[in-house]
C-alpha cells in the first residue's frame, strides 16, 4: 500500500484542541468540521489543552467521545511566555499579517518554537501507526512535519495555514526564515486560503532557499516533493442558517429589536485583534457621522470584540485604543435619545450572535489582513432572504476572493470604508436580494464538509507524487 492511500487513522494537529463537554456541540467552524472528519473516518486530535503547568507530564490526556480520541498537553510557563506569547503571538503572528513595526524577534522564544515542536513530535511518535495520516494546522506548528519525518514517520502529512502568507521581502524580517522556509519541504501537501498567498509561498521557496517548481503545482527541494493548493476555509452554511432562523424569534432578538426603535443596525464582531481593522472601522464611522448628518439618530453600530491575547502588551494597547474611539464618538455624537455605538467587549453565544447577524442591516468585516475572515461568511449565511442585509468586506480578507457581490472596501481608506457605509444602507431591496442570492451560492460552494474532505483527498494524491518521487 501506498503511503497516499492508507485509509488509517486521520491525526490532527492544531494549536488548540476542541475538548467536547458534555450536552454541548462544537463551536467554531473549524472544530465542527474537524470533529465530524474525525467521526467519520475514526481519528485522534492532538494539541495543546490551553493551560499551563509547572512541568511536563509524561503523556498526555486522553478523552474519547464519538470514537474520536482527544488528546491535549499542557505547556510549562516558560514555554507558554517563550513559544506561544513571544514567539507565536508576538513574532509570526503580526509576520504573516505583515505588521513589520509590531515584530519582536528574540532568539530564546525562536528556540521555544522548536523546543515545543519536538516534543509535540516525541509524543507523537509514541502515537502513531503504518497508515495514519497527519494533518497539521497553522503556523504554530511549521516545524512539525520535519520534526515526525527526522524521528522516522513516513505516512503523509500535510499542512494548512489559515493565516495569509507573506511575500519574501516580508518574511526576510524573521531572522531564521531560510530555517523557517526548510521546514515546508517535510509536508506532502501545503494548503493556503488564497491564490495570494500560494504565489507569495511558491516565491519564497523558490528565491529563498533555491526550491525547484515541480509542473504547476509542486516544488522539490533536496530530493522530496511537496504539493501545493488552494484551500479557502468555509462556514457550515446550513448549520448557521438554522440557528439564525431560530433565533429570530428569540427573547434577545426581541430586546435588540426593541431597543432599537426602529433605527437601522450596522454590527461588526471579531476577536479584539489589531488584524481585524477595528478601530479603523470606529473611524470610518465617526467619519460616516460627521459627514451625513441626516443619518444621526437614524443608526446604531454595535460591536462585538472578544478580548484576546490580553497577555501581549500589543493587545492591551487595542483596547485601550478601542476604548477611546468609543467613548469620542459617543461623547462627540450621542443624544440623550440616541446612542450611535454599543460596543461589547465580551464573547456572546454563537446563535444569539447570528441571530444578531439575521436581524442587522449593514454588516462589518473590515480586516487591515485575514487569511480567510469566517464572520463574512457566517454574516451571508445568517440573513433573512426576505430582507437580506448588506455586507461591506475588507478587499484585503482571503474571503473577498470569493464574496465580490459584497461592497468591497479598503480599510486604510477610512472615507471609503464610510461611504461603503452609506452604499449599503441606501441599498434597494431588490439590489440588495440579487446580491445576497449570489453571495449564498459562493458560500455553499466553499462549505466547510467540502473544505475537509477536498483538503484530504488532495493530501492522499500529494503522498502519492512525493514517494513516486522517492523511488530509485
Ligand atoms: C483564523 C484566521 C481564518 C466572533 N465573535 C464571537 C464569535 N466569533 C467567531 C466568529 C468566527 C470566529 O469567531 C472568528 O473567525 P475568523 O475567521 O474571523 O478569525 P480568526 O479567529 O482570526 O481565525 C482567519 C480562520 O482562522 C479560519 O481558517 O478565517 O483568517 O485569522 O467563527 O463567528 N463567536 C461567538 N461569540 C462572539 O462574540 N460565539
Amino acid at each position: 500500500m501506498s503511503p497516499g492511500s492508507g485509509k488509517g487513522r486521520l491525526v490532527v494537529v492544531s494549536n488548540r484542541v476542541a475538548l467536547p463537554r458534555a450536552g454541548k456541540p462544537a463551536s467554531g467552524g473549524l472544530a465542527v468540521a474537524m470533529r465530524a472528519t474525525l467521526e467519520t473516518r475514526g481519528g485522534i486530535w492532538f494539541g495543546w489543552n490551553g493551560r499551563q503547568s509547572t512541568q511536563r507530564p509524561g503523556k498526555p490526556h486522553r478523552q474519547l467521545a464519538q470514537g474520536v480520541e482527544y488528546l491535549t498537553l499542557p505547556l510549562t510557563r516558560l514555554d507558554y511566555e517563550e513559544y506561544y506569547q513571544g514567539f507565536a503571538n508576538r513574532m509570526l503572528w503580526p509576520l504573516v499579517h505583515y505588521r513589520l513595526a509590531l515584530l519582536r524577534y528574540q532568539r530564546k522564544n525562536h528556540e521555544a518554537y522548536h523546543r515545543v515542536n519536538a516534543w509535540f513530535a516525541e509524543h507523537l511518535m509514541g502515537i502513531l501507526q503504518p497508515g495514519d495520516t497527519v494533518w497539521v494546522h497553522d503556523y504554530h506548528h511549521v516545524p512539525l512535519g520535519a520534526e515526525l519525518r527526522a524521528r522516522g514517520f513516513q505516512g503523509p502529512i500535510g499542512f494548512f495555514l489559515h493565516t495569509p502568507f507573506p511575500p519574501l521581502d516580508i518574511l526576510r524580517a524573521l531572522p531564521p526564515y531560510k530555517e523557517f522556509l526548510h521546514n515546508f519541504s517535510a509536508y506532502d501537501l501545503v494548503g493556503f486560503q488564497t491564490r495570494v498567498d500560494e504565489h507569495a509561498f511558491i516565491e519564497a521557496m523558490c528565491d529563498g532557499i533555491d526550491a525547484r517548481r515541480e509542473r504547476k503545482d509542486g516544488l522539490s527541494l533536496a530530493g522530496s516533493r511537496t504539493k501545493i493548493g488552494v484551500f479557502p476555509i468555509g462556514a457550515d452554511a446550513e448549520e448557521i442558517a438554522g440557528q439564525a432562523i431560530r433565533g429570530r424569534n428569540s427573547n434577545q432578538v426581541a430586546a435588540l429589536k426593541a431597543s432599537l426603535e426602529g433605527r437601522r443596525l450596522i454590527i461588526g464582531a471579531d476577536r479584539l485583534d489589531y488584524s481585524k481593522g477595528i478601530i479603523e472601522r470606529f473611524r470610518a464611522y465617526r467619519y460616516l457621522l460627521s459627514t451625513r448628518p441626516e443619518l444621526h439618530g437614524e443608526i446604531v453600530f454595535l460591536q462585538i470584540a472578544e478580548p484576546s491575547r490580553s497577555g501581549v502588551p500589543e493587545y492591551q494597547v487595542l483596547h485601550h485604543e478601542l476604548d477611546q474611539v468609543a467613548g469620542e464618538i459617543i461623547g462627540r455624537f450621542a443624544r440623550f435619545d440616541w446612542m450611535p455605538v454599543r460596543y461589547l467587549g465580551r464573547r456572546i453565544p454563537r446563535p444569539t450572535l447570528f441571530a444578531f447577524f439575521s436581524v442587522a442591516d449593514v454588516g462589518l468585516v473590515t480586516p487591515l489582513r485575514d487569511g480567510m475572515n469566517l464572520v463574512a461568511k457566517e454574516f451571508i449565511a445568517a440573513q433573512d432572504p426576505d430582507n437580506p442585509g448588506v455586507l461591506v468586506l475588507s478587499e484585503l480578507a482571503g474571503a473577498a476572493d470569493q464574496l465580490t457581490d459584497a461592497v468591497l472596501v479598503n480599510p486604510y481608506d477610512v472615507e471609503g470604508v464610510g461611504e461603503g457605509i452609506a452604499e449599503a444602507l441606501a441599498m434597494s431591496l431588490e439590489e440588495r436580494k440579487h446580491r445576497w442570492r449570489r453571495l449564498l451560492a459562493a458560500v455553499h460552494g466553499d462549505d466547510i464538509h467540502h473544505w475537509g474532505a477536498r483538503y484530504l483527498q488532495a493530501l492522499a494524491e500529494a503522498a502519492d507524487w512525493r514517494s513516486a518521487g522517492e523511488r530509485p
